[in-house]
């Protein structure tokens, strides 16, 4: 019987949030592991995410599905508080503390490796000081001036992820001469402003960004070329997760699959990308894409 007990609530929105009633050791970066990909389970707690907007606005329900993805074996809980589908409405940084810092406390607690998935320095200090242990930042080359600082201060691991732009105008930055080379510049261009804040090069993972100011073809030139970014010399994140492309791609008589109906093709480019030595995927569907890393490394040896 595990020590831990939760008990989500079903009531209205005031409803508390679950009791964990005995704390359990918290899961490091260190603890992860590393014979196979990790698997990151996207807990969006925001009203308008394109996949699972409104189904976690409230703390108790985000709590129960991150418990849910703990149990089912996600490695890290990626929380995030504002969305980032194109044309969302930016969020106030108090608005997103206020959705995200319950449910990570809750969750440190029972014992998750959490990231921030946030482009606010202020965000992400705070999300850290309630047991956050990673930094997913997504604002690509607009990243908040005070976040080079912040991570070298605090010596956690930051996902630098590729994007132009923001919600509202990154659709219409997507213009490269070529993509892969034109996107290994610009994050090389941004990692050169976290060292320079002192940041450390073992701190940083990286991510292209996929759907971040990219078409459909961007992200299959992306992904057709993971290799190309062992140049950096840093863990590779990737997140397919039921996104348009992957819609696009399974459309029938012109209509793309909405994103409930794209997992199992997330699940292919999880095994693909697995195969490819990518370091984590950041996924909906913890249970598919933990089989999918599994039989990969199995696969590899
Ligand atoms: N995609 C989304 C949000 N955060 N973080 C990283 N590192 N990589 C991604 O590809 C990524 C991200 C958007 O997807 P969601 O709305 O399903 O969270």
């Amino acid at each position: 019987m595990d020590s831990l007990a939760a008990t989500p609530g079903t009531g209205p929105a005031t409803s508390p949030l679950p009791v964990i009633r005995a704390a359990r050791k918290q899961r490091t970066f260190e603890d992860l592991p590393t014979d196979r990909t990790v698997v990151l389970g996207v807990l969006n707690v925001t009203p308008d995410s394109f996949s699972d907007g409104g189904r976690f606005a409230r703390p108790d329900d985000a709590v129960a599905a991150g418990l849910r993805m703990l149990y089912g074996g996600a490695d890290i809980i990626d929380v995030g508080g504002e969305s980032t589908r194109p044309n969302a409405v930016p969020v106030d940084p108090a608005e997103e503390q206020k959705r995200v810092l319950p449910v990570i406390e809750t969750l440190a607690k029972a014992g998750a490796l959490i990231s921030i998935d946030t482009m606010n320095a202020s965000t992400a200090a705070l999300a850290l000081d309630a047991g956050a242990g990673i930094v997913n930042d997504v604002s690509g080359t607009d990243m908040d001036p005070d976040m080079p600082a912040l991570i070298a201060e605090r010596g956690v691991p930051y996902v630098l992820m590729h994007g132009r732009g923001d919600a509202r105008t990154m659709s219409g930055l997507a213009e490269y001469k070529d993509v892969v080379e034109d996107v290994l510049a610009e994050i090389m261009e941004v990692r050169d402003r976290l060292y320079n804040g002192g940041v450390s090069p073992e701190q940083i993972i990286v991510d292209p960004g996929l759907g971040f100011a990219k078409t459909e073809e961007h992200n299959w030139a992306l992904l057709r070329s993971l290799d190309r970014f062992d140049v950096l010399g840093h863990r590779l994140l990737i997140g397919t997760s039921r996104k348009r492309f992957l819609g696009t791609l399974l459309s029938t008589s012109g209509k793309a699959a909405p994103p409930e109906e794209r997992d199992s093709a997330t699940v292919a480019t999880t095994a693909l990308a697995a195969a490819a030595g990518v370091w984590g995927v950041r996924v909906h569907d913890v249970a598919a894409n933990l089989d999918a890393v599994k039989v990969s490394a199995a696969w590899n040896g």
